[in-house]
């Protein structure tokens, strides 16, 4: 098998997991047990030395970071399903646009409001200033994704592509942990209950 697939549920790795499924081509999934460890055994560290999942190896090449990965895959094998725009086309820089911008500026925000409003999160490591800055940037942005899908059902366009799997993803998550009520961005509500809808999806989102 040439891909293997490092991952373990509800974490960074469904981004990547849900790509894969989406497009079909043949892996083996490793699961991992964080909490015992498994991330940090050397032989896990020559793979991704962060030391994190996901991690994919294809070809015997390991790749790490979730939107690195998926871009990774997306011009490998989606192009030509229709799972990822042509590199150099404008729908690829806008893919791209939105796949950093998932990686670098929604996940900043919302991990900082995770960690300034989580239950998970001691009381004396919170701080409700910061969790108020947080919260105004995170909703500032899910303003964007709202703005951006008024007029069309996907991210990219008319079609589903990888670059609404990695906000998705996330979108899924933070309904769980900080944002349970989409409704103040119904476009952005939809957007998310149509992505979550795809059987991809809920193969690998069923506990088990
Ligand atoms: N930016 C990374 C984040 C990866 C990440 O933080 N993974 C977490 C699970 S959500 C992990 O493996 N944590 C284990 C650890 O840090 O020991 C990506 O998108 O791939």
């Amino acid at each position: 098998m040439a891909i293997k697939f490092y991952f373990s549920p509800y974490s960074s790795a469904v981004r990547t997991h849900w790509a894969l499924e989406e497009l079909g081509i043949p892996y083996e999934g490793v699961r991992m047990d964080l909490k015992a460890g498994d991330q940090k055994k050397p032989e896990f560290l020559k793979l991704n030395p962060n030391g994190k999942v996901p991690t994919l190896v294809d070809d015997g090449v390991p790749y790490f970071e979730s939107a690195a990965i998926n871009i990774y895959l997306g011009e490998k094998y989606g192009v030509e399903k229709g799972l990822w725009p042509k590199p150099g086309t404008h729908a690829y820089g806008r893919a791209m646009s939105w796949t950093v911008w998932a990686a670098a500026s929604l996940l900043n925000a919302g991990t900082r409001l995770i960690y300034n409003v989580s239950k998970e999160i001691p009381d004396d490591a919170k701080n409700a200033v910061q969790a108020e800055g947080a919260r105004k940037d995170f909703e500032g942005l899910l303003g964007l994704l709202e703005a951006e899908l008024a007029d069309k059902p996907f991210l990219t366009g008319q079609t589903f592509t990888l670059a609404d799997v990695l906000i998705a993803a996330d979108l899924w998550w933070y309904q769980m942990a900080i944002v349970p009520d989409l409704s103040p961005w119904p476009q952005l509500k939809a957007w998310t209950a149509r992505c979550v809808e795809r059987p991809a999806f809920k193969r690998i989102s069923t506990p088990g």
